[in-house]
């Protein structure tokens, strides 16, 4: 499946599913002359029993026959962690970060057989700035759909949809953006449609001169009457079909389907709005990672993650603490599930942030992101940089740069990122959303609902002393861990016991205090983690604090949070 819904009518698009042939490699010097097996794709290869732990490179491999001489356009929706694309041997791609899409053309490919190789590398380098030993694994493989495209010399590269609202009507902005990949100049224009509505016919506009290997931006405005808006209750959505002509063809020659929703989210003193509404954000932190499909989750089991979050009376998922795959956004917008998305970034010290490679692979990670996941309704919160150096001159110069970016991309969404300096944090004023990691129950040594009650009032008096003062306040993570089946009459710590009576303790606090807009349980499932560096303080080399265990089996406290995500009205 490559997305919730077909988004293309008029351009050819097949997604490269099933067996490749696969090689490990000791180097990425060279292509291997030869491939030993067979690897399902998308997969991780560590759902393969011989690579259950292997971290270094694996090449796969692709035959596709052309019929006549086409633009072929390959799209990886995720390669872990570093990717190398060959194209009948010549290299036509790099991409590092396995939780952002790449794409690359490969223009005039004439009739017959080509080969696609991939190498995909998971190793731990200098190199790697992002993708470290850290408390979730990383996997390595094609481990996301690959899909390829036929497209004509001009074509539609992306499409952004932004609503709003005022004066009681609805509004959207429409920037359509077209890439000539030929050595000839074109005329073009665009029509576009939302569902059976006609936005911009074909004669409403003039046509448009595009000159070879040049790229440009088409923009539209248009006021919409009795629009269904998007919100939890009722997630509407519409198809914004938006189809390319040029002058001397009378079908389109391209088109581009998104999925979108009116729908508009601010700030207002300590609230989040949604549709102008005050809304509370009740929901799990996510790690894209199932038992043994890893980080490669088919649709089938994103959707029993849904259905349990949902059950619990969640109505909220924090992508901690990278961007995530676009089926399980497509999921969101169809349920009414808010989203919090962020970069990928856990935990970086200032010494890691000043890896000379961090910048950079942050910067392209929020490009990315925001890039192919504007047009999610879902998608109410940027998030940046999980509990890294905050308390330090040098980490805010980042933060702020960061955030910088993503105003520069998008106006539209509040921005947070959740911090655990607690009490020294010197970047609140960067925010519109004060986020803060604390496990008091678990890290903390409180035992009983007053003493996290009287912890929990020291960090809202220092938030309040900042200048986080005053702004919206979500608990981002909280929690504790607790081994599937291991039961304990001592209520000790890793019984399901212990984790009950921290969520129900941590929930009666977190959701029933004025200043507070939102919580998120850390976390949703468990979720593996490299042996090394991690393997000795996380049981089972797996992160323990899931609601339910690796194979979506409920822990006791499963009850508790459905119980009190259930009396807090959204
Ligand atoms: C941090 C971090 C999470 C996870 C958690 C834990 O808050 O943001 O990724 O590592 O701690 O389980 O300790």
């Amino acid at each position: 499946m490559i997305r919730m819904f077909d988004q293309h009518k008029v351009r050819y698009q097949k997604e490269l599913e099933g067996y490749w042939e696969f090689t490990k490699l000791q180097s990425k010097d060279e292509l291997p002359k030869s491939y030993d097996q067979k690897l399902f794709v998308p997969g991780c290869w560590e759902s393969n029993i011989q690579m259950i732990d292997y971290r270094g490179y694996g090449a796969y491999r692709k035959t596709i026959t052309v019929d006549s001489t086409s633009n072929i356009r390959l799209s990886f929706k995720g390669v872990s962690h570093t990717a190398d694309v060959y194209f009948d041997c010549k290299h036509v791609a790099r991409h590092y970060n396995a939780f952002t899409e790449f794409s690359l053309v490969v223009p005039k490919v004439g009739e017959g057989e080509h080969e696609i190789v991939v190498i995909a590398d998971n190793t731990f380098t200098e190199e790697s700035a992002l993708h470290i030993p850290n408390d979730y694994y990383c996997y390595g493989g094609l481990v996301k759909p690959v899909v390829l495209e036929t497209i004509a010399d001009v074509y539609i590269k992306n499409v952004s949809f932004t609503p709003g609202f005022s004066n009681g009507k609805w509004s959207s902005n429409i920037e359509i953006v077209l890439d000539n990949i030929s050595n000839k100049s074109y005329k073009l224009k665009a029509a576009v449609f939302l569902d059976d509505e006609t936005v911009v016919s074909k004669n409403d506009n003039e046509w448009v001169e595009l000159l070879p290997s040049s790229q440009t931006v088409l923009k539209f405005s248009k006021d919409f009457e009795d629009v269904r808006e998007w919100n939890a209750k009722s997630p509407s959505l519409y198809m914004l079909d938006v189809r390319l002509f040029e002058s001397e063809k009378e079908a389109p020659i391209d088109d581009f389907i998104e999925r979108v929703g009116f729908r508009t989210v601010s700030v207002e003193e300590n609230r989040i709005l949604l549709n102008g509404k005050p809304v509370f954000i009740k929901g799990f932190n996510r790690h894209e990672d199932f038992a043994s499909s890893g980080c490669s989750i088919p649709m089938q089991l994103a959707a029993i993650d849904m259905d349990l979050m949902k059950d619990m009376n969640a109505n909220s998922v924090r992508t901690c603490h990278y961007p995530n795959d676009e089926r399980f956004l497509d999921m969101c917008d169809e349920q009414g599930i808010f989203v919090w998305e962020e970069n990928h970034a856990r935990g970086f010290s200032l010494e890691q942030m000043l890896n000379p490679n961090f910048e950079k692979q942050c910067e392209d990670c929020i490009s990315e992101m925001i890039t192919s996941h504007y047009n999610h309704p879902s998608i109410i919160i940027w998030g940046i940089l999980n509990e890294c150096a905050s308390e330090t001159p040098q980490g805010r110069r980042m933060y702020e740069k960061q955030f910088a970016q993503i105003k520069s991309m998008d106006k539209s969404r509040p921005v947070t990122f959740a911090t655990c300096r607690h009490f020294k944090d010197i970047c609140l004023d960067l925010v519109d959303i004060v986020s803060v990691n604390i496990y008091y129950g678990w890290y903390g040594e409180e035992q009983c609902l007053e003493e996290i009650e009287a912890s929990y009032l020291k960090e809202l008096q220092w938030i309040s002393s900042t200048e986080g003062n005053g702004k919206p306040v979500i608990i981002s993570e909280f929690g504790g861990g607790a081994i599937y089946g291991y039961h304990s009459p001592a209520r000790c710590k890793w019984s399901e016991e212990r984790q009950y009576d921290i969520l129900k303790n941590t929930l009666s606090v977190y959701l029933n205090r004025p200043e507070i807009c939102g919580a998120y349980i850390w976390q949703f499932a468990d979720c593996r983690v490299p042996d090394e560096k991690w393997g000795i303080i996380r049981p089972r080399t797996m992160n323990n604090k899931g609601i339910v265990d690796e194979y979506r089996r409920p822990k006791l406290s499963y009850s508790v949070v459905k119980e009190y995500f259930g009396y807090k009205q959204a």
